[in-house]
């Protein structure tokens, strides 16, 4: 049986993580999501990947959703399972100290759109197309979107998509701020790939410090969230990035990060 979840080092430091059930559209049952998981813990372990691009197989979808199919019969407890099982992945995804990419290539809808919701970027192809459509299935998101979509796109655009559902073109993903950028469909995994290789010119433990500052920051009082800013900054020193980081500025060459 062909793995749900493949993974693979496109070059070194950049791994690439494919959403692999496309004769469902890639929907997110537990067995994707408990796959998604392994890898995502996997890829944050592995000391020489610094960037992990997420996408779906097949041409027509990222994720399309939750699996409506085994969805359908569950009972309140059953829901509540169903949804720690997708929050601790999402939670995973969102927590890599690695830099995570959703380059969405297609549908991204419920399930999917949250996906990519807990990635750092998103870029999508031009044939992409992103909704929060639970509304018309009688539930709400489950995997984190009524907490991560307000946090990105802001409250109203939010309520707008949570409560029509409509499905979004890729340029009003872009304008609302859902995606970071749209290229041609044959140009995404470049798009994806060049970003990647920018990050990964740069040091991985800094990367991670200031991860940590703006996600955690954003929750906090602007007071509080200076005074993490001012610990993650102070503790970037004790690294050796820092050290060479500045040192090769100085010696007017390129550094060589850990
Ligand atoms: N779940 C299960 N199967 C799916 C899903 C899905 N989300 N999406 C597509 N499929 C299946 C279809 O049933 C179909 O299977 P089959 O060939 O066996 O009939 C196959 O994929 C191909 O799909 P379509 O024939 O429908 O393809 P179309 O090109 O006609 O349409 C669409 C593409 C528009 C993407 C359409 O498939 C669609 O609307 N899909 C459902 C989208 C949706 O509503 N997603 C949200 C699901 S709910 C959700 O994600 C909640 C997340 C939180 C859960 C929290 C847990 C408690």
């Amino acid at each position: 049986m062909e793995k749900l979840v493949l993974c693979k080092e496109l070059e070194p430091g950049i791994a690439l993580v494919t959403i692999n059930r496309p004769q469902a559209l890639n929907a997110l049952d537990p067995d994707v999501l408990t796959a998604l998981y392994q890898a995502m813990d996997e890829l944050d372990q592995a000391v020489d990947i610094k960037v992990v691009i997420i996408t779906g197989a097949g041409e027509k979808a990222f994720v399309a959703g939750a699996d409506i199919a085994s969805m359908r019969t569950m009972t309140p407890e059953e829901a509540m399972t169903f949804t720690q099982i997708g929050h601790r992945t999402m939670d995973r995804v969102a927590s890599m100290s690695k830099v995570t990419i959703a380059a969405v290539n297609g549908f991204a809808l419920g399930g999917g759109c949250e996906l990519a919701l807990a990635c750092d970027i998103r870029i999508a192809s031009a044939k992409a197309r992103m909704a929060i459509p639970e509304s018309g299935l009688g539930v709400i998101p489950g995997f984190g979107g009524t907490q991560r979509l307000p946090r990105l796109v802001g409250l109203g655009m939010s309520l707008e998509l949570l409560t029509t559902g409509r499905q979004c073109r890729a340029d009003e993903c872009l304008s609302i701020g859902l995606v970071n950028r749209v290229v041609e469909p044959e140009a995404l995994m470049d798009a994806c790939l060049e970003l990647a290789r920018a990050v990964g010119k740069n040091s991985g433990s800094a990367i991670a410090l200031g991860k940590q500052a703006i996600y955690q920051g954003v929750e906090l009082p602007l007071a509080e969230g200076l005074q993490l800013e001012r610990q993650l900054f102070s503790s970037a020193f004790s690294t050796a990035d820092q050290k060479e980081g500045m040192t090769a500025f100085l010696e007017k060459r390129n550094a060589k990060f850990q």
